[in-house]
């Protein structure tokens, strides 16, 4: 009764207006599992391939010729298979496309079909998402990184980095902690207005103002923590996502918005002066996807104390996180499904980061659904981190609001943060 009888898909709209993958998995026995992809704009060049159908309909950006494959090939090789086959499941999808990167049935495709199932599976054990994919010890709630202000490829302000981010690292539950990130926005948003700035809200909906640069953002939100009656540094600490491979040409870091070009050891010297003013807690993508020497100075110097986060230098790729484990060029992980396209790749990356002893942060895409699959991930491997954007626009609240539900579903037993700081 636990066959896949049938995969139904479709095309559904994502938070930033283009079409995504949604994909059902429908069981012999009746129960039923749904999903659906995001999608990045700042995407790492090593990502498995998202396949869009280019021409003018949707603007190049159709799904057809994923969702074919989704009811033709796919279909083929998944059903009557049996629900709990997770790993068998995604490996015989690997090798149905066998290219690479996913690149041949697009690894939209494939992920639709991998979280589906692991849905399915959930709701034919009758389980949560979180304890079918977690075991029953699954209990850590993650702190969120809410990203409160917006830049880079998100944002059409002149903010050179990506993302700026609240961690309300001393709170004693997500719910507490979520509030506490909750009314530093409020504030934050009121000093913005009080200073004649734009309080519009770029992808992820954080702020997007024009601001002189990445010192005056992290003020920004110094004065709003201030003001909403908690102490940075210790009640919330912040965090960047500089997205570095954005604005790196030939071993160059161009910041426009600053006006400056640096290599980069002046940008190693720049985070370390960052982390010297305000009290930060990782710093992810801070140099391009490929300057792996760069990586390893960086951890080196300023790893003892921040979170030096790999997002599209290990694209959530076990080979590609081998080597950084290796090379120490990090110290802690982004993941992100669609970066590596199955949900079995995704929890063996995870895997292999805790045994390293990396931090993991468990990843939103700047374009999102209603899907809140990340939330339960978040939970079922205790990674104790979630970036999900700022506790604005429901495509992002959709995550944080899973996780306040979850939370309440665990009651006493509920821990907060991960293991190891
Ligand atoms: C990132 C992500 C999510 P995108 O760089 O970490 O915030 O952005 O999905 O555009 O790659
Ligand atoms: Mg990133």
């Amino acid at each position: 009764m636990s066959q896949i009888a049938e995969l139904r898909c479709r095309t559904i709209l994502d938070s930033r207006g283009n079409p995504t993958v949604e994909v059902d998995c429908l069981l012999a026995s009746g129960a039923e599992g749904r999903a659906a992809v995001p999608s990045g704009a700042s995407t790492g060049e090593f990502e498995a391939i998202e396949l869009r159908d280019g021409g003018t309909p949707w603007c190049g950006k159709g799904v057809e010729k994923a969702l074919a494959h989704v009811r033709g090939e796919i279909a083929g090789a998944v059903v009557g298979r049996d629900v709990f086959e997770q790993e068998r499941i995604d490996r015989a999808l690997i090798e149905l496309d066998g290219t690479p990167n996913k690149g041949r049935l697009g690894a939209n495709a494939i992920l639709g079909v991998s979280m589906a199932v692991a849905r399915a599976a959930a709701e034919e054990c009758e389980l949560p998402l979180y304890r079918y994919l977690g075991g029953p010890a699954a209990r850590r709630l993650p702190i969120p990184l809410l990203n409160v202000v917006n830049g880079g490829a998100h944002a059409d302000n002149n903010i050179d980095f990506q993302e700026f981010m609240l961690a309300p690292i001393g709170a004693k539950s997500f719910t507490s902690g979520l509030r506490m990130g909750v009314e530093v926005y409020h504030k934050l948003k009121r000093r913005l207005s009080e200073k004649k700035l734009s309080v519009a809200v770029g992808d992820e909906g954080g702020f997007a103002p024009d601001l002189p640069g990445s010192d005056a953002a992290l003020e920004f939100m110094t004065e709003a923590t201030a003001d909403a009656g908690y102490r940075a540094g210790s009640d919330l600490v912040f965090a960047l996502d500089v997205a570095a491979s954005t604005f790196a040409k030939s071993g160059k870091y161009h910041l426009d918005g600053e006006g400056k070009v640096l290599d980069g050891d002046a940008m190693i010297d720049r985070y370390l002066r960052l982390a010297d003013r305000f009290p930060i807690t990782s710093i992810e993508d801070g140099l391009a996807e490929d300057d792996w020497s760069s990586w390893s100075r960086l951890t080196a110097r300023l790893g003892e104390r921040v979170r030096i986060v790999g997002d599209d230098l290990f694209v959530t790729q076990e080979p590609r996180l081998r080597r950084g484990i290796a090379e120490r060029a990090a110290n802690a992980i982004l993941i992100k499904l669609n970066q590596v396209g199955t949900v079995s790749e995704t929890l063996a990356a995870i895997r292999l980061a805790l045994e390293a002893g990396f931090r993991v942060i468990i990843s939103h895409r700047s374009g999102e659904t209603e899907d809140h699959f990340i939330a339960d991930l978040a939970v079922a491997t205790g990674a104790g981190w979630i970036k999900t954007g700022a506790p604005c626009r429901s495509d992002r609240n959709a995550k944080y609001n899973r996780l306040l539900r979850i939370e309440e579903e665990l009651g006493a037993a509920a821990a907060y943060g991960p293991l190891q700081m």
